[in-house]
């Protein structure tokens, strides 16, 4: 996952573009990256780490114009190396800079056809990369001399035809403007929204609305699936349907964790959906043990305190803050002769002993993906002196991989592969295990907007919705995805940041 953001203004965008960063910091913080430009030129900074360790005073002056884009990343199926850090570029047509939230399921194909066919050369493994240039390959080939905002539409068109996947994309043309578009499915979220100043409508696009929100914008909509939006330097504002069969499909794990709460996201409050999910769930307690000996409620900070509040005021047993979490921590330390050591939970939350002591405790997580964190956290439970642990997710059992962009690991890692549920209560030592069911999970998330027919469940179900995902690209992609690949190349990397 990542978090991209766009800005065409009427002053300076510099310091706008870094504080949207820093609110979009939940998606990404693995690199930053800011372009802008003014008279013609672009001027970038971009590294690894957290955006308040890639910029500084003297990169922010340099980072001059009333235009620009940002990034922040998450590394999604592929290496992490500063290389790769975005906005990428290129000098031709006109000179374009572009950045993406999101997987290609055919970056491999497009590969050989942009070296075989389109003689493009590309110097990285990151399919931003690959996007970049076929929307450049496309405009080469239909712009002229004189500036034609048809011709980018019209590319944009192209690289529907030819990227498959999840993708929101923010790009900027030189001297030209900045440019949004969204996959046809509308996987990835992407909104924008205008301010008023200087006598003019000045326009933000980002990846949540928390981001304009922040910056003094109001949130017009969503970018339509398939849909590109273009705002010249002089912030006139353009759009058009770039796909021949959009059809809306958001991700749902943007509501179950991606998103920051405070985000609209295609019409539906992120923190509205947590609620649900959480009035869903404690139905599903209550069906399954409607004698309960449940004496407190404890969630597992800090997504899950949303759904967490729900179930226990629809059980009437109390809420209790039980983990209290490092706001601190940072970066892992690799030194000499050792080999990084992985921060254990233990590190990242500690628990008040008195509200487990004698309890039986129900916690509560936004989602269990490997079980490792549950597992430590049960036990933790235990120690502080719980007499019973039970667990429960307010998203199902995560069983597939995800291909359109959020970073998972492989299947064979996944708690709940080739487990039943019963099987995953024993392996995480939980004395009871309850799940959201999917069908109450698309309701409590389809309620907030019912125009949305239906979502992108594929870490649930196993339905992928480009119909165009085999066993070789599973293959490739576990082979990236595993512990062992990722120790390789956490070995190379520079930091870490913690992730629960
Ligand atoms: C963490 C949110 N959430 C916690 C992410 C852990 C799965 N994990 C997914 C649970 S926070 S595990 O709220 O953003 O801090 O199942 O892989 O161990």
């Amino acid at each position: 996952m990542c978090g991209i953001v766009g800005i065409v203004a009427t002053e300076p965008v510099n310091l706008d573009l870094y504080e949207s960063l820093s609110v979009l910091q939940h998606r990404g913080q693995d690199a930053a990256g800011i372009m802008t430009c003014e008279q013609g030129k672009f001027y970038m900074r971009k590294g690894n780490g957290l955006v308040r360790d890639v910029f500084f005073s003297q990169h922010m002056k340099r980072l001059r114009g009333n235009m620009g884009i940002g990034h922040a990343r998450y590394p999604t199926a592929g290496c992490s190396s500063s290389l790769e850090a975005q906005p990428f570029y290129v000098n031709s047509p006109y000179g374009i800079a572009l950045a993406h939230n999101g997987n290609l399921t055919n970056t491999e194909k497009l590969k050989t056809e942009l070296f075989q066919e389109d003689l493009r050369h590309l110097n990285t493994e990151s399919d931003t990369e690959a996007i970049l240039n076929v929307f450049a390959h496309e405009l080469a080939s239909l712009a002229k001399p004189q500036f034609d905002v048809d011709a980018i539409f019209r590319s944009v068109s192209a690289v529907h035809e030819r990227c498959k996947g999840g993708y929101a994309i923010i790009a900027m043309i030189v001297g030209k403007g900045v440019l949004a578009f969204r996959d046809p499915n509308g996987i990835r979220p992407v909104c924008y929204g205008t301010r008023e100043r200087n006598g003019k409508t000045e326009y933000m696009i980002a990846s949540e609305s928390v981001a304009l929100q922040a910056q003094g914008f109001e949130l017009v909509r969503d970018l339509e699936p398939g849909e590109a939006v273009f705002v010249s330097e002089d912030c006139e504002f353009f759009n058009k349907q770039c796909a021949d069969n959009p059809k809306l499909r958001p991700c749902i794990f943007e509501y179950v964790y991606f998103a920051r709460p405070d985000s609209i996201m295609d019409k539906v409050s992120v923190y509205k959906a947590r609620l649900r999910m959480g009035q869903k769930l404690v139905q599903k307690i209550l069906r399954e043990r409607p004698d309960h000996d449940i004496d407190v409620v404890i969630p597992i900070p800090d997504t899950s305190r949303t759904a967490a509040l729900e179930v226990a005021f629809h059980l009437n047993v109390k809420y209790r803050e039980g983990f209290i979490k490092n706001r601190y921590i940072g970066r892992t330390f690799i030194m000499p002769g050792q080999t990084e050591r992985k921060k254990s939970v233990r590190q990242k939350l500690n628990p008040i002993d008195l509200e487990f002591q004698g309890k039986n405790v129900l916690l509560v997580d936004d989602s269990i993906v490997r079980g490792t964190t549950s597992k430590q956290i049960i036990q933790m439970a235990r120690e502080a002196g719980a007499n019973k642990v039970y667990m429960a997710s307010a998203a199902p059992p995560v069983r597939y991989p995800n291909v359109y962009g959020i970073d998972m690991p492989a299947e064979e890692e996944f708690i709940a592969h080739n487990r039943t549920v019963e099987e995953i209560c024993e392996a995480i030592g939980a004395d009871w295990l309850v799940y959201q069911d999917l069908e109450d999970l698309i309701d409590a998330v389809r309620k907030g907007n019912e125009a949305i027919h239906e979502f992108d469940c594929s870490c649930f179900d196993g339905n992928y919705i480009t119909n165009d995902v085999d066993t070789e690209y599973f293959k490739r992609l576990q082979d990236k995805r595993s512990d062992a690949a990722k120790n390789k190349h956490d070995s190379t990397a520079s930091a870490e940041t913690v992730e629960l």
